[in-house]
């Protein structure tokens, strides 16, 4: 299969273009080859994007809407269908690609929703006979940078809410992860979205990204991946002037406090740790547990961890699939090799899987460091990897200071049963989510996502605090007193 460019509702030639393979990370085939565009192309689909967005602004937001309902049920129909290439592509095995799949559709009906919606506000006038109100305007053509761990999700997340607001998009899909995007821009085109609406531009590495960010008629830039690549993004959109949202790491930690359901604690712990082989930003890589009830705990967690099956996600016995590539595995590898350094106690796990059948694919054992010292590079670095850290403290209040003090702040959980310790967590923990009896990851679509601190940069995707991204505030005044009434004209003094 040979993937092609999405411009103004055409499929492109690959012609003069190099391409290079997709491969499945749970045994090395090629699923396909995909090109790597040049500065030309991103020209291309900037025009076909600035081209059409004057009449999708001007087409009625119901309207709009109307569109992101079909591709909702398109891709209701293309289910599981959708989520035997998300597996194949991303590694991530079945049960959870078809969640994320879900995590679209809920996105699109959710968004659609907004179209009969996207309230302004009206204010009264400190003026007689004069009516203010605020309206959200469409900004224009934004581009859209996305990662390859959620290539669904995290691509209607961010595509939906530009849409029902009156943008058009060019999107450039992680290098690793192009198929779910050619299958995205598949469905726009069966359903019709107007050429130049939505376009898809392949790349690697950062000169499609680049060329995005600095074209003059991109005004937005939606993107989430690594802290590295997010401040790169930053720099250079801050130079052209851009608005610039970012989403990025996390070292997410999941406290265990001495009065909590222990066996309940120990599943939350086990899911959000190793789920999708560690691989959310959402993520669980650090247990901070009261040192009552760590041995207990430790117990429970390498118990869980016997049980835990590896190998291709498309068997539907498998609870962890492959990471995403080979550099993945040597970085996860490196942490772990640091962490023994460091002089951090393995538990359980500490290898990568290589003898058949494994061989062919990128997979890493479920690892678990216990005795972890907080300044220790291990409970400090984000890994996007199965590798959890264990970390002991006396108390919620050294908890939480354990918890706040990495240079992230996505996601945090607290279990206890103690109402007045869970209030005071959701209080204290300097993060964009906080969860109470439950693991760090699935964060619901119609409530912000993001975080503080060095995830991001003080927007948010999904919910309604998306729709801050892709829209400006407008301010109306209009005076119907048919006078020349002077505002801010003291005429007391
Ligand atoms: C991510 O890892 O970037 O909350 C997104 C969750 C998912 C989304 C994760 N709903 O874990």
């Amino acid at each position: 299969m040979e993937l092609q460019n999405f411009i103004g509702g055409k499929w492109m030639s690959n012609e003069e273009l190099q391409t290079i393979p997709v491969v499945n990370p749970a045994n090395g085939e090629q699923l396909a080859i995909v090109p790597l565009s040049t500065k030309s192309q991103v020209a291309e689909a900037v025009a076909a994007a600035r081209k059409a967005q004057k009449s999708w602004a001007l087409t009625p937001a119901p309207k709009r809407a109307d569109f992101l309902y079909e591709i909702g049920h398109r891709l209701k129909e293309k289910k599981e269908y959708l989520a035997q290439i998300l597996t194949k592509e991303m590694g991530k095995v079945i049960e959870e690609a078809r969640g994320e799949v879900q995590e679209g559709i809920d996105m699109a009906f959710y968004m659609a929703g907004e179209g009969r919606r996207l309230f302004g506000e009206t204010t009264p006038s400190e003026l007689a006979d004069k009516f203010a109100m605020s309206v959200r305007a469409p900004i224009g053509v934004v581009g859209l940078i996305t990662p390859w761990n959620f290539p669904i999700a995290i691509a209607t997340w961010k595509s939906f809410p530009a849409l029902v607001a009156g943008n058009t998009f060019v999107w450039k899909p992680a290098t690793e992860t192009p198929m779910m995007a050619y299958e995205m821009a598949k469905i726009f085109q069966e359903v019709g979205l107007p050429s130049g609406v939505a376009n898809v531009v392949f790349g690697a590495g950062s000169t499609v990204g680049t060329e995005i960010i600095e074209h003059p008629d991109v005004k937005v830039i939606s993107f989430t991946g690594s802290t590295e690549t997010g401040s790169k993004i930053a720099e250079l959109g801050g130079r052209h002037l851009k608005k610039v949202s970012l989403e990025m790491g996390g070292k997410n930690a999941v406290i265990v406090m001495e009065d909590a359901d222990l066996q309940l604690a120990a599943e939350g712990i086990i899911w959000s740790a190793f789920g999708t082989a560690g691989q959310r930003c959402t993520a669980c890589s650090r247990v901070i547990v009261h040192k009552d009830v760590k041995n207990e705990l430790e117990q429970m967690l390498v118990e869980h961890i016997s049980r835990l099956t590896i190998g291709d996600g498309l068997d539907e016995n498998n609870k962890i699939g492959p990471v995403i590539n080979g550099a993945a595995l040597e970085k996860i590898n490196h942490y772990v090799q640091i962490g023994k350094q460091e002089g951090a106690k393995l538990l359980v796990g500490g290898k990568a899987l290589t003898a058949p059948p494994f061989d062919r694919g990128y997979y890493y054992e479920p690892t678990v460091f216990t005795d972890v010292q907080n300044d220790m590079v291990i409970a400090q670095e984000e890994i996007f990897g199965p590798v959890l850290s264990i970390i002991e403290v006396t108390s919620l209040e050294e908890a939480i200071e354990v918890n706040n003090s990495v240079k992230f702040g996505l996601s945090s959980s607290i279990f206890s049963q103690d109402v007045n310790k869970i209030f005071k967590a959701q209080r204290d923990l300097d993060t964009g989510i906080v969860y109470v009896n439950a693991g760090t990851t699935g964060a619901e679509i119609h409530l912000p996502f993001g975080g503080t601190k060095g995830t991001g940069n003080g927007h948010r995707d999904s919910g309604q605090a998306a729709l801050d991204v892709y829209t400006e505030w407008k301010s109306i005044y209009i005076d119907y007193s048919g006078k020349l009434q002077r505002a801010q004209i003291d005429t007391e003094n």
